[in-house]
């Protein structure tokens, strides 16, 4: 059976998630979804990233033991993350001991063969990026180029991981796998910083405590982005004596996808195959960075205080609208932004008007012309039939090639695009008159048909981004959860359906007005 790994970036526990780090988690849920709807044995990993000075900071902040904060955060991340509808296999910590036992046995077998040596470390360092920083990284002089705050400087001793010895084994790689890092602006941005020449990476701190330490000379905590890596092949169980999942889903795997914020990619595209091929692991991933969700006043930030939190909006207005807000307005690699004037903009054109009413007028007309039932028919009675089952087809390739390569946006443009063609044809073919003349019936029952089967599609296609639309869609067609599946994305792949009586409204129209009366949106 073809297989699929998909993993999130792995959250810092120094302070609860936002509505910018559910993207990347909803992202990587739609794409394990559609993964697991196009019939891959689909194993999705998400977790939390817990070691680490600014989670040390954090916990003193707060009078509490850095352990007792992660405990409380991974607790609630855990939660949110049920809220959401995600379906994560597995949700590894980095304080767990099935990765820090390996961690530390990855880190003495780099050391036994010489990638990884002792030396000192003099320079700047990012707290909240978890980074060390070249003097030509840095933004005047003293500014972290990623997130921009003032970094600290520091001078210890420290191991270090020969990045250089690697170097040019990695370039080649890079230019020999055209789909490693994805999209392709991203992949020059990292060819590029390469090219400039690595510098050694410095791998332990010795300022602080909350980390794992070296088992050879513990007065050292390994940095966290090497003990942060590794929990992808942690979670599967490397070196841990029972491999299984990872000789199945990455040795042996189809397909293996890290998805990651472009603010991290550096980290992936760099660190993570050089210790890999260090530790002779076959680079069997690919890296897709996507962009950053914005306000807009542009990044949210606490300070300013516009950070919106994810069950802020599904406690107002259901969880798949969000899902699908997220997913819909980013485009691959880009940013997007989050605004509530936006929000409920495409919740009321494309949810409640679009999908929304084309379900339930569609649903009312098969009850009431047809005693809720429709077979497929046999011949076609439009010039517009034949073009419809055209374009039914055409979608479900564009929509498969988009989401085969993360381009959600275009893949939902393309079924929103087959949502306005069925609500085109009813216009085209007047049902209400077709009703009404006794010679019509076939036609009629043949138009209605044609509409289910386009909802039916549409209703498999949005399954990954909205799954209980979906879910409730399909009961009301008739159908069990079974035919949520690939093999039935096709026109005509279902012969009859008994629609539900009482088609329930599935958005709700909002007043932009209203809302904001009502939270000062
Ligand atoms: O970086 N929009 O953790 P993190 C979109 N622990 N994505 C956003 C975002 C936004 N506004 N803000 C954050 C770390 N993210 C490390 C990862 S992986 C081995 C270790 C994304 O909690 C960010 O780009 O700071 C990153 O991909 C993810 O959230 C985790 O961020």
């Amino acid at each position: 059976m073809k297989t699929c790994y998909i993993t999130t970036p792995i959250y810092y526990s120094s302070g609860n998630v936002h509505i910018g780090n559910s993207y990347s988690t909803i992202a990587c849920d739609v794409f394990s979804r559609y993964h697991r709807l196009n019939g891959y044995d689909t194993f999705f990993l998400t977790g939390m990233d817990e070691h680490g000075q600014k989670i040390e900071n954090a916990a003193k902040k707060q009078q509490k033991s850095p352990q007792s904060l992660v405990d409380e955060i991974a607790k609630s991340t855990e939660e949110l993350w049920k809220n959401l509808n995600i379906s994560n296999n597995d949700f590894i910590r980095t304080s767990e001991e099935r990765h820090y036992r390996i961690v530390q046995a990855i880190f003495e077998r780099l050391l036994a063969q010489g990638d990884i040596y002792l030396g000192e470390y003099e320079g700047d360092y990012c707290v909240p990026c978890e980074a060390f920083l070249t003097k030509t990284q840095l933004v005047n002089e003293k500014f972290c180029p990623d997130c921009g705050r003032e970094t600290i400087k520091v001078k210890e001793e420290s191991y270090f991981l020969n990045l250089k010895k690697y170097e040019k084994r990695l370039l080649q790689y890079i230019k020999e796998h055209p789909h490693f890092i994805q999209p392709e602006t991203r992949k020059n941005e990292v060819i590029s910083f390469i090219e400039q020449g690595l510098e050694d990476l410095c791998v332990s701190r010795t300022s602080f405590q909350w980390g794992i330490p070296v088992l050879s000379n513990p007065k050292h905590v390994i940095y966290v982005w090497i003990d942060a890596l590794s929990n992808y092949l942690t979670a599967l169980g490397y070196q841990s004596g029972n491999d299984e999942l990872y000789r199945k889903y990455w040795l042996e795997g189809t397909k293996v996808f890290h998805i990651v914020g472009k603010d991290i990619l550096r980290f992936h595209a760099i660190y993570w195959p050089i210790m890999l091929m260090a530790l002779e692991v076959p680079l069997r991933f690919e890296l897709i960075a996507h962009g950053w969700i914005l306000m807009k006043e542009g990044k949210m930030s606490k300070s300013i205080g516009n950070v919106v939190y994810p069950m802020d909006v599904v406690n107002r207005y259901g969880l798949d609208p969000l899902r699908f807000y997220l997913i819909k307005e980013m485009s691959l690699g880009n940013d997007g932004v989050f605004t509530y004037e936006r929000f409920i903009e495409k919740y009321n054109v494309d949810l409640a008007n679009d999908l929304g009413n084309l379900v339930s007028r569609t649903i009312s007309m098969v009850n009431k012309y047809q005693q809720g039932i429709v077979y497929k028919p046999t011949a076609t009675y439009f010039s517009w039939d034949q073009e419809v089952e055209g374009k039914i087809a055409d979608v479900i390739q564009t929509y498969q090639n988009d989401f085969n390569r993360f381009a959600f946006q275009d893949g939902l443009q393309e079924v929103w695009s087959l949502v306005g063609r069925a609500n085109k044809y009813i216009d085209e073919t007047i049902p209400w008159a077709l009703a009404k003349d006794p010679n019509q019936q076939k036609a009629l029952q043949s138009v209605l048909y044609r509409l289910l089967e386009m909802i039916r599609v549409v209703t498999i296609m949005i399954a990954p981004v909205m799954p209980d639309t979906a879910h409730i869609i399909l009961e009301e067609l008739g159908l069990d959860q079974t035919h949520l599946s690939f093999l039935e994305l096709q026109y005509g792949a279902v012969d009859t359906m008994k629609v539900t009586e009482k088609p329930i409204v599935l958005f709700k129209r909002l007043d932009l007005e209203e809302e904001i009366k009502k939270y000062g949106i």
